[in-house]
């Protein structure tokens, strides 16, 4: 047996864009983090900075003008931008769900118009599934899209929308889940669902005002009215009635992203919590020192590590496209989301009342780490895709 290969190990290419990420991010990205939750506004220096390195979309194949990351490369840049900004690793976060519906089922066509436009940096893509009485039960969205000559006719009003809105770093592009037969029975009505792009620039397309939410403040969350946007038939992605299926096969693969961000923000937590149980002296010692405070943080250590090797083996999945991903998938956005709420948690705890309050990150990260217990599916809805996979 060699001993030069790991067989479960990253390789050097890899090891070599998590540490070109990991010195950007310290950089250009983490002195503003802050500012950015502090200010609810949007993260400019890291887009220009991750566009500037080709982070902000890296899963575009370079057949489409992208820099061509595999999952797992993807899954090491958005891990270490959420190391210390949640809300800028929705950047390529985002830029991969909006897309990869394209890049699973769409036209030769649409790929090359699109991907290399997002790829380039004319503009971000952004995913519209949920509707306002359409959240888990996503096949319930009453958004249309009637057929007329060579156009498709929308109408609808899609909500949570990450990174949706007319300024300058929000998205240009947005892929449009609606029915195009909703006359089906419930248990067909899955079929009579399409998918569309959408620009934003099409007549008829307006935003709503940003949400006020409780973490990721630097990520714009809009709603998105389709009032009579006529769009070509060309941007239907795939056949008319498989969009629900691709809407599903692409969160698949997207919440491995999901578990990525989980382990990034809870690794920046346990590293803020260990440089603090270094330094803080109490009954004259380092509050590290007692063995109370190692045992928190060994859980948290192994917890983390225990959720990165699952998103790293679900990466492998997405790359390969094998027939488990469903499972991996939801189970490393599962598993990881519930370690960055406790790891986080636990984070502010160490910090004690100083933890509690804005002068250092942990209450920002774990006013962050909620939400991945919530978007891309709840976990509750984790579980379920977990349970249909075991029978
Ligand atoms: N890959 C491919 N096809 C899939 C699929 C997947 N992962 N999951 C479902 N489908 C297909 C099913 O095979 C079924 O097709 P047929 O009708 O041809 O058999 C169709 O899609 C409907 O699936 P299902 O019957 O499972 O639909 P349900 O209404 O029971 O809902 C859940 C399934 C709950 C899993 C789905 O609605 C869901 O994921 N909800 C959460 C949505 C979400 O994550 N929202 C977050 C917004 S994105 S930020």
């Amino acid at each position: 047996m060699s001993n030069d290969l790991p067989l479960f190990a990253l390789s050097e290419e890899h090891r070599a864009i998590r540490s070109a990420v990991r010195e950007l991010c310290e950089a250009k990205v983490a002195p503003y983090a802050a500012a950015v939750d502090e200010e609810s506004r949007y993260p400019e220096e890291a887009a220009r900075a991750l566009q500037q390195a080709d982070f902000h979309a890296p899963h575009v194949p370079e057949e489409y003008g992208g820099a061509g990351a595999d999952a797992l490369a993807t899954v090491l840049v958005i891990e270490e931008i959420a190391r210390v900004c949640m809300a800028s690793s929705l950047i390529p976060a985002v830029n991969k769900l909006g897309s990869m519906p394209v890049l699973i089922a769409g036209s030769e066509d649409l790929k090359r118009h699109y991907l290399g436009r997002l790829a380039s940096g004319e503009g971000g893509f952004s995913y519209c599934l949920s509707e306002p009485d359409a959240g888990s039960d996503a096949v319930a969205m009453r958004t249309r899209a009637v057929r007329d000559g060579d156009s498709y006719v929308l109408n609808g009003v899609k909500r949570w929308i990450t990174n949706a809105g007319p300024g300058e770093f929000e998205s240009e592009f947005y892929t449009v889940m609606a029915a195009t037969d909703p006359d089906l029975e419930p248990r067909e009505r899955a079929r009579g669902i399409s998918a569309f792009v959408v620009e934003r620039t099409d007549d008829g397309v307006t935003f709503g005002a940003a949400e006020k939410k409780l973490g990721i403040k630097g990520s714009p969350t809009r709603e998105v009215y389709l009032d009579d946007v006529r769009i070509p038939a060309g941007r239907m992605i795939g056949e008319e009635g498989t969009g629900f299926e691709t809407a599903m096969r692409t969160l698949d693969h997207t919440r491995v992203t999901i578990a990525a961000q989980a382990v990034g923000v809870a690794q920046g937590a346990l590293d803020q919590a260990l440089g603090y149980a270094r330094e803080r002296q109490q009954f004259g010692r380092a509050i590290g020192d007692f063995q109370g405070m190692q045992f928190l943080l060994a859980d948290m250590g192994m917890r983390i590590e225990a959720a990165r090797q699952l998103t790293y083996a679900a990466a492998g999945r997405s790359e390969r496209g094998e027939a488990d991903l469903a499972f991996f998938g939801a189970a490393a956005k599962c598993f990881a989301s519930d370690v960055a709420m406790e790891v986080t948690t636990n984070a502010v705890q160490v910090l004690g009342g100083y933890g509690y309050t804005r002068d250092y990150p942990v209450e920002r990260m774990m006013r962050d780490a909620k939400i991945t217990q919530i978007y891309e599916g709840t976990n509750e809805i984790q579980r379920l895709v977990i349970a249909r996979t075991l029978r």
